[in-house]
C-alpha cells in the first residue's frame, strides 16, 4: 500500500473551475454538515490543520481541493443539511454539490459518503445513495462518531445501518478513537 508522503492545500473552488481539469484523478468526500468529513481527512493525512474543522456546523462552504503525493486530489465537499444555517445559504450549498456531483461532467475516481453512527443513516443520506446509484458512481460509505455509540447497542445499530443503506461498502470509523483510519487509507489508495 502505498502512503501519504504529501498533501496540500491547493484550492477551495465555487464553481467551474481549470483545476477540475487536471488529469489527475478526484476523490470526494461528502455527508451532512458535522459529521467529520473535515476530521477524516486530517487523519487520513496525518495534519491535524489542514482541513478547518469545527464544532460548528456549516465550517467548510466551498469544494476544497487538496493535492495527495502529487497524484491524486482528496475534495472536502460542504456539508448539507444544516437546518440552522439560513436558508439562501443552505440552497446554495445544495447547489454547489449538487453541481460538482452530478451536473459537472467531472469525474469522481471514488465516493466517500460519511454519515454518522449514533445518528444513522438521514433522509439526506439516502436521497444523495440514490443519486449515486442511479449515476454509477463508485461509493464507499463511511460510519464516522463510532465511539459515540455505546457498546452494549453497538452491533444492533450496525444492522440497523446496513439494513436501510442496502448492498454497499462500508467501513466504521472514528477520528476521535482513532478506529478504521488504516481501512480508509487502504481505500484510498487502490
Ligand atoms: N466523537 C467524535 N467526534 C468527532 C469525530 N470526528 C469528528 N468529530 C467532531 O465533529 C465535529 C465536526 O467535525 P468536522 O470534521 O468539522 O465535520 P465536517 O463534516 O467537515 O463539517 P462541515 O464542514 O460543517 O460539513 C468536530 O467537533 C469534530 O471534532 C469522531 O469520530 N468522534
Ligand atoms: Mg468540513
Amino acid at each position: 500500500m502505498t502512503k501519504i508522503k504529501s498533501a496540500q492545500f491547493v484550492k477551495g473552488a465555487v464553481g467551474p473551475d481549470s483545476i477540475f481539469n487536471d488529469m489527475r484523478p478526484q476523490i470526494a468526500f461528502i455527508g451532512r454538515s458535522n459529521v467529520g468529513k473535515s476530521s477524516i481527512i486530517n487523519s487520513l493525512t496525518g495534519q491535524n490543520k489542514l482541513a478547518k474543522i469545527s464544532s460548528l456546523p456549516g465550517r467548510t462552504r466551498e469544494i476544497n481541493l487538496f493535492l495527495i503525493n502529487d497524484s491524486f486530489y482528496l475534495i472536502d465537499l460542504p456539508g448539507y443539511g444544516y437546518a440552522k444555517l439560513p436558508k439562501d445559504m443552505r440552497i446554495e450549498i445544495e447547489k454547489l454539490i449538487n453541481w460538482y456531483l452530478f451536473l459537472s461532467g467531472y469525474e469522481q475516481k471514488k465516493i466517500f459518503l460519511i454519515i454518522d453512527a449514533k445518528v444513522g443513516p438521514t433522509k439526506d443520506d439516502l436521497e444523495i445513495l440514490q443519486a449515486f446509484r442511479e449515476h454509477n458512481k463508485n461509493i464507499v460509505i463511511v460510519v464516522n462518531k463510532i465511539d459515540k455509540v455505546k457498546s452494549s447497542e453497538k452491533d444492533k445499530q450496525i444492522k440497523k445501518i446496513k439494513d436501510s443503506i442496502g448492498e454497499c461498502k462500508i467501513i466504521l470509523c472514528s477520528t476521535k478513537s482513532n478506529i478504521g483510519i488504516p481501512s480508509l487509507l487502504e481505500e484510498l489508495m487502490q
